[in-house]
């Protein structure tokens, strides 16, 4: 018996611990119905998939959400590298909804941004998406709404034959950020936080936050601080980190009161595949007493890097290798909440190993998360290195006056198809925003002025005060969206389009 095989005896055991427990098992291959002998393309039946409603338990109070759910229960996709997507998505929620496929690199059409160019998907409505699912890679895919906040987002795994043959159990973490308060009703309070007394009108100030949290209870204080490396000054712009305190952390749709205890074999090895998909949560991942080795990014290999602990922002993703102790135990993997205490996660543990219980809150604040490790990420497959066609510079802007976020520069990124574009990233705000390029991935060219043949990703974060240059090669004609992939940040202005022009 294999480590596959071992995961899937383990899981069917596992399913009197509730629906999130086998939430995100791994599925079987799409099957390709093709007529033997026959030189034609074979016929294929799409695969379905529904928007629906959920019951989830949130800290003992019953949670409504979305899901993304395939006809047997199971969440999300995974097909292989190289075959097609082909997909027949309804809508059995009762509002409109549409789905971004966020990683993949579908024609614009099918890319799932609510009319740029497709209409929302009504209710009861179906819709097929037909293309090449590409090469392998951690991605998910979601609502491009404010739906998103309430978890309408599931993984999307692409996975290679060398993958698949691997002696190796995968294991899917989906992260996100939740509160029993309605997205509009998160949206409406920061719009209607008061500007910071007397403070720059592009920073978030801490007097500005604790103006804030008055009344609302939803808001927070505890990101404002000072920058690193800075002496706070009177009067000067606060960094900022957290802009809603949420009602709970999750991974695969469960806190650490009640986490997903994953069974391993003894000396066994995982990948982990963890996919942020918090609206307005940063994370570090903390692999606890196991040596991690991360090997991909936003689903594209990069040069192994070794450590204990790896940052991950809203869209990105994280691969990681681990190697299980010979004399087997339990094994958290935790996602430390950026700049405050709380924390969410996985266990990881072998039969009969006692499991301790792990506090939904840690006793030290989640790290705050810059560029260090972007920096040290070189991409492994030797990608494009044309000479660059055009070169656009956008400053991303932010004021907490009426809570607006914006991209200068972003209403006129023109593109022609075949050219080598780079685009330069200059954060004017105090808050991080990761930048999300739709249809394309990109590489990670430049940090603060010094050039580097960095990571190939698809959300890059862009640091307060920091410059990220990136470089793709237009080669998917459409009007692409550009934006933060924070979700209230993208709603309220850091929105922008590549556009392919003849
Ligand atoms: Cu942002």
């Amino acid at each position: 018996m294999n480590r596959r095989e071992f995961l899937y005896g383990s899981m069917a055991g596992a399913i009197g611990l509730g629906t999130s427990a086998t939430a995100f098992p791994i599925r079987a291959r799409a099957q390709a119905i093709g007529a033997a002998g026959s030189s034609e393309a074979p016929a294929t039946a799409p695969r379905r998939l529904a928007v629906a409603h959920r019951t989830i338990d949130v800290n003992g109070k019953a949670a409504r959400v979305f899901g993304l759910t395939q006809p047997d229960g199971a969440s999300g996709l995974v097909f292989d590298a190289g075959g097609n997507f082909d997909i027949a998505l309804t809508n059995n929620i009762t509002e409109p909804t549409l789905i971004h496929w966020h990683g993949l690199a579908p024609p614009w059409a099918m890319d799932g941004v609510p009319e740029n160019p497709a209409a929302l998907l009504r209710p009861s409505e179906e819709r097929r998406y037909t293309f090449p699912v590409g090469p392998g890679g951690t991605h998910w895919m979601h609502a491009h709404t404010l739906q998103e906040q309430n978890l309408l987002a599931a993984p999307l795994i692409v996975r290679t034959m060398e993958e698949a043959r691997r002696d190796e159990q995968e294991v899917v973490i989906l992260l996100h950020d939740f509160s029993f308060t309605p997205a509009e009703e998160l949206l409406a309070k920061l719009k209607g936080s008061a500007p910071a007394a007397g403070g720059m009108p592009m920073s978030h100030g801490a007097m500005g936050h604790g103006a804030m949290k008055g009344g609302t209870g939803q808001m927070t204080s505890s990101g404002a601080m000072p920058m690193p490396g800075h002496a706070m000054a009177p009067g000067m712009a606060a960094m900022d980190l957290n802009d809603i305190d949420y009602d709970a952390y999750l991974a695969n749709d469960r806190t650490l009161d009640d986490p997903q205890v994953v069974p391993v074999e003894k000396g066994g090895r995982v990948r982990l595949r963890i996919i942020n998909g918090a609206t307005a949560t940063a994370f570090t991942i903390d692999c606890g007493a196991l040596s991690g080795e991360l090997i991909a990014v936003d689903g594209r290999e990069v040069q192994p890097v070794t450590g204990r602990s790896f940052p991950i922002s809203m869209g990105q993703r994280l691969d990681i290798r681990l190697a299980l102790p010979k004399e087997g135990g339990a094994y958290p993997v935790l996602a430390l909440r950026e700049g405050a205490v709380e924390r969410t996660g996985i266990v990881l543990a072998n039969t009969g190993a006692p499991i301790r219980r792990i506090a939904a809150k840690g006793d030290v604040k989640g790290p705050i998360i810059g560029l260090d490790l972007e920096q040290r990420l070189r991409a492994l497959a030797r990608p494009s290195v044309r000479p660059v066609d055009r070169r656009f510079a956008l400053k991303l802007t932010g004021t907490m006056a009426g809570y607006q976020w914006g991209i200068e520069g972003g209403d006129k990124i023109e593109v022609k198809r075949g050219e080598r574009v780079e685009i330069a990233l200059s954060n004017m705000s105090m808050m991080a925003h990761p930048m999300h390029l739709h249809g394309h991935h990109f590489q990670v060219t430049g940090i603060n002025g010094a050039s580097i043949a960095g990571a190939v990703r698809d959300t890059v974060l862009v640091p307060p005060m920091a410059r990220v240059n990136l470089a793709f090669d237009a080669d998917n004609p459409g009007r692409w969206p550009f934006h933060c992939h924070h979700l209230y940040h993208m709603a309220t202005g850091m929105m922008a389009y590549v556009a392919y022009v003849p």
